[in-house]
């Protein structure tokens, strides 16, 4: 309707009567006041309604009714309220609205979500409803901006969006965490992530990236893994493991300065330490090789405040070390140059050391753990084929991805940044579960 006003756009109108589409969150009130916690998907904020103010618009006894009416609204009433915007240094929200009529357009029965403590299970059951949470649409609102500043910063910077297909015939990552489907008496998988096929992209268009939902038959129960999640993909030709860790980082800083920008009611009402945000965009991020990593940890690993295991030369970092080495730079952090054992088919090794190959794990810092993979990829036509080989992988199911190795290959080199791990890492929250609308873990694909 347009003649409605958003929450989060009355301090414009200050002294002005506005129309207000929303929900009564909670209420409170003594007396001849009533309190309406409102919120409309934008903000919150809280409508005061006076008694004798019904009374003189209404008359005595209407006046009245409709204050009765108002005192016993249940949580989640749909109304529309009118009123007059005020600025009001006690709310927290900085504004008020000073109703003066409320009209109720959809009655609500016991709400299962009441302002009281709700374990977790019972919230995950209700997510139809618990998003409808002040906490869970700020994380929703920094998801938005964060989805916007990715938008934002392919278009200037050249990149082409390129959709890459969810039903495919071949593993991308690994076999071991792939969702199989039947495809007409054939197998079929939900895609892991769109590199390949944005290979095949960046040789017909240059830079391109996408963005999709991506599926991980992940058997893990950690705070960090979706079995869904939706991933920003990039791909570019002509660029080497260091420019690309360049990009990404340019990337990563112009997600932070969209948050900062377009979410900042968000960040309040989650009290995110905005500052660790501005010092993530103003200092450069640090790169450190595997193998110093692996030095620094073991150098460490006696500390009194350090909780990781030994790890050798060799070994895959768990998410205790990756903690700690992000915590230790106190900024976002370039894992680079993994051994080739534990990373996918498709790395190209690092030159004079075939044990390594050229990617990077972005660790975010805070403990938020890796958010981007990245690589330079293997254009030999005949390593690539071998190492498929080597993989236990079908060179078959690959003809077409090889093939792009016969016609002018190039160097090119790209990453994948999950979405929801920056929505968690940026709203400063515990647990990935509240980044996605519907998430989708081993346990749950309710509701
Ligand atoms: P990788 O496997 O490292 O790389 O995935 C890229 C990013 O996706 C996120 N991620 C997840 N998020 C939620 N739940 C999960 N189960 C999960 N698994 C991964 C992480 C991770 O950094 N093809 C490469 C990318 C590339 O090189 O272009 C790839 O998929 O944030």
């Amino acid at each position: 309707m347009k003649d409605l006003i958003s929450i989060i756009d009355v301090k414009k109108h200050v002294g002005e009567t506005v129309k207000i589409g929303a929900w009564v969150a909670d209420k409170s009130g003594k007396g001849k006041l009533q309190f309406l916690q409102l919120r409309d998907g934008t903000a919150f904020f809280q409508a005061v309604v006076f008694k004798p103010n019904m009374i003189e618009k209404f008359g005595e006894e209407a006046g009245t009714a409709k204050f009765d009416e108002i005192k016993h609204l249940s949580q989640e009433t749909s109304v529309y309220v009118t009123g007059v915007v005020k600025e009001d240094a006690r709310s927290k929200f900085g504004y008020e609205l000073d109703v003066t009529d409320v009209e109720v357009i959809g009655a609500s029965q016991d709400y299962p979500i009441t302002p009281k403590e709700h374990g977790v299970e019972f919230l995950l059951d209700n997510r139809h409803l618990w998003l409808r949470s002040k906490r869970q649409m700020a994380i929703m609102q920094i998801r938005n901006a964060i989805i916007y500043a990715s938008y934002d910063f392919f278009a200037k910077n050249g990149f082409i969006k390129f959709d890459s297909p969810i039903l495919s015939g071949n593993a991308a990552e690994n076999t071991t965490e792939l969702f199989e489907t039947d495809y007409f008496g054939n197998p079929a998988f939900l895609s892991q992530s769109g590199q390949l096929y944005l290979e095949a992209g960046a040789m017909a268009l240059g830079r391109v990236f996408d963005f999709g939902p991506v599926f991980r038959a992940e058997k893990s129960k950690t705070r960090r893994h979706l079995t869904e999640f939706w991933m920003m993909d990039a791909e570019y030709p002509f660029v080497t493991h260091d420019e690309s860790l360049d990009i990404q980082e340019a990337y990563v800083k112009a997600l932070i300065q969209g948050v900062l920008d377009n979410a900042a009611y968000a960040l309040e009402t989650l009290e995110r330490d905005t500052s660790k945000l501005q010092k993530y965009i103003d200092t450069p991020f640090m790169r450190v090789s595997y193998d110093d990593a692996i030095d620094l940890l073991q150098a460490h690993e006696n500390d009194e405040d350090t909780d990781y295991e030994h790890v050798e030369h060799g070994d895959d970092f768990g998410s205790p070390h990756e903690t700690w080495l992000s915590n230790f730079y106190g900024v976002p952090t370039f894992v680079i140059n993994y051994p080739a054992s534990f990373k996918a088919f498709y790395m190209k090794p690092v030159p004079g050391n075939p044990e390594r190959v050229l990617c990077a794990d972005l660790l975010a810092p805070e403990g938020y753990g890796e958010i981007i993979g990245g690589s330079e990829r293997e254009t030999d036509y005949d390593l690539l084929l071998k190492k498929i080989a080597d993989f236990g992988l079908d060179p078959k199911d690959y003809e077409w991805y090889l093939e792009l190795r016969k016609f002018g290959s190039v160097p090119h080199a790209g990453f994948g940044l999950g979405l929801e791990r920056m929505v968690t890492f940026a709203a400063g929250t515990e647990h990935i579960r509240e980044a996605i609308p519907f998430p989708r873990m081993i346990n749950r694909i309710q509701p």
